[in-house]
C-alpha cells in the first residue's frame, strides 16, 4: 500500500454535496496571546502554564500565535483557502476578568470587529463559548466541581449572545467537556490541574448543566431561531478482543464514562443507570439536583463531533496493573473508576501525538450517532493530526498530514454514503498553536507558525484542502 494514500481532491470533493461546509478551528488561548490586553483576566490556563513542570518547555499562551493582533492576516489566509465556516472560541476571561462579575468592553471590543471581518471575507463564524479557558476567579470558588460556574456560565452566554449575536452563525456551547472534566479534574494534565475522580464526575455534570443554561439563555436573547450546538469528543471504543465478554464490558463502563455521560442528559434526557451504578464507590451523584438534566437536555440543531483516534480496551487479569503513561491522554479514562481497564495500543501509522490513525472509528462514529438521533444533523468540528513539520525550500510538504485528511475526509464521504446526516467539517487547526500540557511541542496546523517571527506559512495540507473546497463548490 502507498506510505500516504491521497485521494484525487476533486474526486473528493465530488463526494460532498456544494452547500457541504468546509472550515477550519482554532480555541483562544491556544492562539490569542493579548493575554494582558483589553482589560482580559486571568484563566486557569494562564495559572497552569505558569506553574513549573505543568507545561512542556514552560511553554505558556502570554503570545501563542499574536492573533490578537493579527487576526486580519489569519482571515486573508482563510480567504485564499476558500473555507466558508471558521470555528473560533471566546476567551471568557476577556468578558468577566473579575470576581466582581462586572463585563469588560475589551471582550466585545476585540471579538466584534473580528467577527466582522469573518463576515465581510464571506466566512460563517462558528462560535464556541467554552474551549476551557475559565476565568481563575471562577476556579477559586469551585470552578466545574461546583455549581456556580454553570450558572454564571449562562449569565456569559446571555451576555456575548446580546454583544454579537448579530454576527454569529452558530453557536457551540461547551468544547469537549470530557476533556475539561476528565483531563482537568481527574487526571490533573490539564488546567486547573485536579486529581480528584468525584469532583471530575461532578464537572462531567456541571458541564452539561452548563450547555443547557448556556443554550437556553442564547435562544432567551436572540429568538429560537438561533441555532445552538455542542461539540463532544466522543470515544470510539472497541474491544482487544471482540469475543472476550470481560474486554465488551470494559467497553461498555467506558462508553458510559466517556461517551453516555455527555450524550445522556443532553440527548436523551436522563444520565445513564450504568454510569451511576459503575461510579456509586466514587461519588453518589447528589450533585444532580431537581431539574438540573432537563435544563441540559436542550433541542440542539446540529452535533458537534471532534475525532482524533480510536481506543481499544482490555479487562486487566487479577492483580495486573494498568501501564503507566502519564501524558497519554488515551490512557485518562483508566483513572476515574475505571479500575480493572487499560487501554492498548494498536500496530499501524500514528502521529505525533501517538495517537492511531483510524479513519474507520470517524465513519463508524458518525454513523452510529445518526441511527441512534436521526433528526440531528452532524458537524465534525475537530478534526486533523500533529507531525513534525519541515520546512522545505519555503514550503512544508506535509504529505503524512494531508493524507491523515484525505483517508478522514472519505471516511466522512462513506458515512453520508452510509446515511449519516453530515453537513459540514473543520479541519483542526487552522494555525499550528499551543497544544495544551504539550507547549507549542505539537503542531496540528494547517498553516505553519513560525513562534520567532509569528511568520505564517500555509502547509501542503492546507493547499490539497483548498483544491478539495474549490472542486467541491
Ligand atoms: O488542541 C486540541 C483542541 O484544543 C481540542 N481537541 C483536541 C485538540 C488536539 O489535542
Amino acid at each position: 500500500m502507498e506510505r500516504y494514500p491521497i485521494a484525487d481532491s476533486a474526486d473528493l470533493a465530488a463526494r460532498f454535496p456544494s452547500d457541504f461546509r468546509w472550515g477550519a478551528a482554532t480555541a483562544s488561548y491556544q492562539i490569542e496571546g493579548g493575554a494582558r490586553e483589553g482589560g482580559r483576566g486571568v484563566s486557569i490556563w494562564d495559572t497552569f502554564s505558569h506553574t513549573p513542570g505543568r507545561v512542556l518547555g514552560g511553554d505558556t499562551g502570554d503570545v501563542a500565535c499574536d492573533h490578537y493582533h493579527r487576526w486580519r492576516e489569519d482571515i486573508a489566509i482563510m480567504r485564499e483557502l476558500g473555507l466558508d465556516t471558521y470555528r473560533l472560541s471566546l476567551a471568557w476571561p476577556r468578558f468577566q476578568p473579575t470576581a466582581d462579575g462586572g463585563w469588560n468592553r475589551g471582550g466585545t471590543d476585540f471579538y466584534r470587529p473580528l467577527l466582522e471581518g469573518l463576515r465581510e471575507a464571506g466566512i460563517s463564524p462558528l462560535v464556541t463559548l467554552y474551549h476551557w479557558d475559565l476565568p481563575q476567579w471562577l476556579e477559586d470558588r469551585g470552578g466545574w466541581a461546583g455549581r456556580e460556574t454553570p450558572q454564571r456560565f449562562g449569565d456569559y452566554a446571555a451576555h456575548v449572545a446580546a454583544e454579537l449575536g448579530d454576527l454569529v452563525d452558530t453557536w457551540s456551547t461547551v468544547n469537549e467537556p470530557w476533556t475539561s472534566a476528565y483531563l482537568g479534574y481527574g487526571f490533573g494534565v490539564h488546567a486547573p490541574g485536579r486529581s480528584d475522580p468525584a469532583a471530575a464526575l461532578a464537572a462531567v455534570h456541571h458541564l452539561n448543566l452548563g450547555h443547557g443554561l448556556a443554550a437556553r439563555a442564547i435562544r432567551a436573547e436572540l429568538g429560537d431561531s438561533a441555532k445552538v450546538s455542542a461539540a463532544l469528543n466522543l470515544m470510539a471504543l472497541r474491544p482487544a478482543d471482540p469475543d472476550s465478554d470481560a474486554d465488551r464490558e470494559a467497553v461498555r463502563r467506558l462508553d458510559a464514562l466517556d461517551n453516555r455521560a455527555f450524550t445522556g442528559p443532553m440527548l436523551d434526557g436522563a444520565y445513564p443507570e450504568d454510569l451511576i451504578a459503575d461510579t456509586a464507590h466514587v461519588t453518589d451523584w447528589s450533585f444532580v439536583h431537581d431539574g438540573d438534566v432537563d435544563t441540559a437536555h436542550v433541542r440542539l440543531d446540529l452535533l458537534g463531533v471532534n475525532y482524533y483516534t480510536t481506543t481499544t480496551v482490555r479487562a486487566l487479569g487479577e492483580g495486573e496493573a494498568a501501564i503507566d503513561d502519564p501524558r497519554g491522554q488515551d490512557m485518562a479514562q483508566c483513572r476515574v473508576a475505571t479500575e480493572g481497564i487499560d487501554c492498548v495500543p494498536q500496530a499501524g501509522e500514528v502521529t505525533a501525538m501517538g495517537w492511531l490513525v483510524d479513519p474507520a472509528g470517524l465513519r463508524d462514529t458518525l454513523v452510529d450517532l445518526s441511527r441512534r438521533y436521526p433528526d440531528l444533523p452532524l458537524v465534525i468540528m475537530e478534526n486533523g493530526a500533529a507531525y513534525d513539520d519541515e520546512v522545505v525550500d519555503g514550503s512544508v510538504p506535509d504529505l503524512d498530514r494531508t493524507s491523515y485528511y484525505s483517508q478522514h475526509l472519505s471516511a466522512v464521504a462513506d458515512a453520508r454514503d452510509a446515511g449519516a446526516d453530515v453537513r459540514g467539517y473543520c479541519a483542526w487547526s487552522l494555525l499550528d498553536n499551543f497544544e495544551w500540557s504539550w507547549g507549542y511541542h505539537k503542531r496540528f496546523g494547517i498553516v505553519r507558525v513560525d513562534y520567532a517571527t509569528q511568520e505564517r506559512l500555509i502547509k501542503g495540507s492546507a493547499r490539497w484542502y483548498a483544491e478539495v473546497i474549490a472542486a467541491c463548490h
